[in-house]
């Protein structure tokens, strides 16, 4: 694969987020890129949230534990806009502002999602936090995961095993529908920044997709330039944009 130059203002990172509902393949696919964008020599993290910092993991441990639930749904939001804003300030920020792309599994479309799915938190108290807690940064890209929710939830419960569901995964059917719809709607009021995936096909299938969207939206990829000794009728190009698929 050829080395990569960053499309528009090259001196910060790019930041992606990954979202999707339960099983749709969000760290399998982080993963993937992650390891595709260190073959085109970007240095990049992967982060996740509710966490991602010393202080956000705290919090993500009280609120996969089912805490959140028991405080109500403003209090819990308030538990997932306090982690992501020590996680934005300690780690996403610093990365960016020195060049470092940012791969984040869930951000601030989950907090849509879950949180404003069927108006349970009210838009208006979302946005005040968004402001408080993310201010302008917004994601360059982000890549909704689309499955069905029967699929999700069987990989999920595949790879739980026979540990207990946590305080999302034990939701019933209708909560995961709506969470499913609650995505596409994000998908399609913002179609700039976010691309919504077929995610039920193999991983290898849809790494496929993520990396195409990835190198489209974000990329330019330069093909090494021959050796001077080359014979001139084999040069290849210093550039190609857009590129052929580098898979
Ligand atoms: N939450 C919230 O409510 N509000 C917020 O603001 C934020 C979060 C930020 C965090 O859970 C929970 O917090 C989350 C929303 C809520 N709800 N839950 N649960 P988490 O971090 O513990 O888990 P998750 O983010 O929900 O991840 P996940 O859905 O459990 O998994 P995933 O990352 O999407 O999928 P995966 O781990 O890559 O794959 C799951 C399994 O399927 C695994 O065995 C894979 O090998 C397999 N897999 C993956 N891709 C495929 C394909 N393509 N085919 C077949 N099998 C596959």
């Amino acid at each position: 694969m050829g080395e990569a130059t960053v499309k528009r203002a090259p001196g910060r990172g790019r930041f992606i987020t990954f979202e999707g509902g339960e099983g749709s393949g969000k760290s399998t696919q982080i993963k993937t890129l992650s390891a595709r964008l260190n073959g085109t020599k970007l240095r990049n993290i992967v982060t996740r949230e509710p966490g991602g910092s010393p202080g956000a993991e705290i919090m993500r441990h009280l609120l996969l534990s089912g805490m959140g639930k028991l405080l109500g749904p403003d209090a819990e939001t308030l538990l997932f806009a306090a982690a992501r804003d020590d996680h934005v300030r300690t780690v996403i920020q610093p990365a960016l502002a020195q060049g470092t792309w940012v791969l984040c599994d869930r951000f601030s479309d989950s907090t849509r999602a879950y949180q404003g799915r069927g108006g349970q938190v009210a838009p208006g108290v979302l946005n005040a936090m968004q402001r408080v807690t993310i201010g302008d940064l917004k994601p360059d890209l982000t890549i909704i995961l689309d499955v069905p929710v029967e699929v999700g939830l069987k990989r999920a419960a595949a790879r739980r095993g026979k540990g207990a569901p946590d305080r999302f995964e034990a939701e019933d059917l209708k909560f995961h529908e709506d969470l499913r719809e609650a995505y596409r709607q994000i998908a399609a009021e913002d179609p700039q920044r976010c691309v919504l995936i077929d995610a039920s096909a193999d991983p290898d299938t849809v790494a496929s997709l993520v990396w195409t969207t990835v190198r489209d939206r974000l990329l330019t990829i330069a093909v090494s330039a021959p050796p001077p000794s080359a014979p001139a009728a084999s040069a290849t190009p210093t550039s190609a944009t857009p590129t052929p698929a580098t898979q």
